[in-house]
């Protein structure tokens, strides 16, 4: 593992992807690695971008990702699939719209498919993160696929969220609906070439009129062409008048503190439920069960007088 943190700081590619792997894992004795990972974390500048499938994301990234790197800017990104069982490889499309970038040795891009659950997902995304701030990338763009629960999970993680629609996404209702419109801060009216653009970014201009007041910071709605490489310089910047909003205004403490807390009660939900597994397959639950399953017992009561019995039980054993 040693080796492993020397890669890190030496920015190899190969201990970068194999760490991002390790902890994907969730081995029991990973907190060595993450401790060590804190130690070099260099703060990154970390962005999520979301919206639904085809908006034009993995491209506008594609063109992101030049932008920086005229800027000398090192960039690492993670794209983030739910739906998809496959991991480390790559998420076909959005591999192939960033092509032009795989050899750069100052990017990398990682593609994280389904962990079994929504929980372990992020955890591995969070993980990820860290990996690749800790290996000093300067920015760290995070692509969610698709617009639901999972995507408003995973940009928990991030500093500053782009929502990213196109002209003609009838997806915009969904997306209100999923309440991903909430987490903006910047709004992208992709695909500017197409017809539409203006009408959408009024309403999504009106909408950020009715749902902020002046005082915070108020979401920009910017237009990009990311096929004509239009709009994008125009975007970072807003990226970065958003960052200066969170350091100058406590927001982006209150953000990671937040972020911090999401983590802990994640980490004890999935201990819980580790332990909960264990003690299921223990011939006293059998046992206790058989009253519930006669009748004699609810559900309801048999779970709460069980809770109590272990929670105390661990209590007492000081474990
Ligand atoms: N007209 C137009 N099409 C675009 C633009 N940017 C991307 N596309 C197309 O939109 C499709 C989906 O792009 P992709 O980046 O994979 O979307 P994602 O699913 O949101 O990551 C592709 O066929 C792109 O070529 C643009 O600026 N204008
Ligand atoms: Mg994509």
């Amino acid at each position: 593992m040693k080796d492993w943190i020397e890669g890190i700081k030496n920015r190899e590619r190969r201990a970068i992807a194999r760490i991002i792997t390790f902890l994907e894992n969730d081995h029991a004795d990973s907190e060595f690695l993450v401790q060590e990972l804190e130690r070099l974390a260099k703060k990154a500048y970390v962005i999520g971008i979301t919206g639904p499938p085809g908006a034009g994301k993995s491209t506008l990234i594609d063109c992101l990702i030049t932008t920086l790197r005229e800027k000398d800017l090192r960039v690492g990104v993670i794209v983030v699939d739910p739906t998809s069982p496959f991991t480390g490889g790559a998420i076909l499309g959005d591999r192939v719209r960033m092509v032009r970038h795989a050899l750069d040795e100052n990017v990398f891009i990682r593609s994280m498919g389904s962990r079994g659950s929504l929980g372990g997902l992020s955890r591995a995304t969070k993980d990820a993160v860290r990996v690749l701030d800790a290996a000093g990338f300067d920015v760290i763009i995070v692509e969610t696929v698709g617009v639901g629960q999972s995507e408003l999970e995973i940009m928990h993680l991030v500093d500053s969220v782009a929502l990213v629609v196109h002209p003609h996404s009838g997806d915009v209702v969904q997306v209100f609906k999923a309440g991903v419109m909430e987490i903006a801060d910047l709004y992208v009216v992709n695909k500017a070439d197409m017809s539409g653009a203006a009408k959408m970014v009024a309403e999504i201009g009106q909408y950020v009129h009715l749902t902020h007041d002046q005082t915070e910071w108020n979401p920009t709605v910017s237009q990009t062409i990311p096929i004509q490489g239009k709009g994008v310089v125009e975007l970072w910047e807003q990226f970065q008048h958003h960052r200066a909003f969170l350091q100058e205004s406590g927001e982006g403490i209150r953000r990671r503190k937040e972020q911090t807390v999401r983590e802990v009660k994640e980490r004890i939900a999935a201990e819980f439920q580790a332990y909960l597994e264990q003690c299921i397959q223990e011939s006293t639950f059998q046992e206790q069960m058989e009253e519930v399953w006669q009748g004699a017992k609810l559900p309801h009561s048999f779970a709460r007088e069980w809770i109590k019995s272990h929670l105390i039980r661990r209590d007492r054993e000081g474990i």
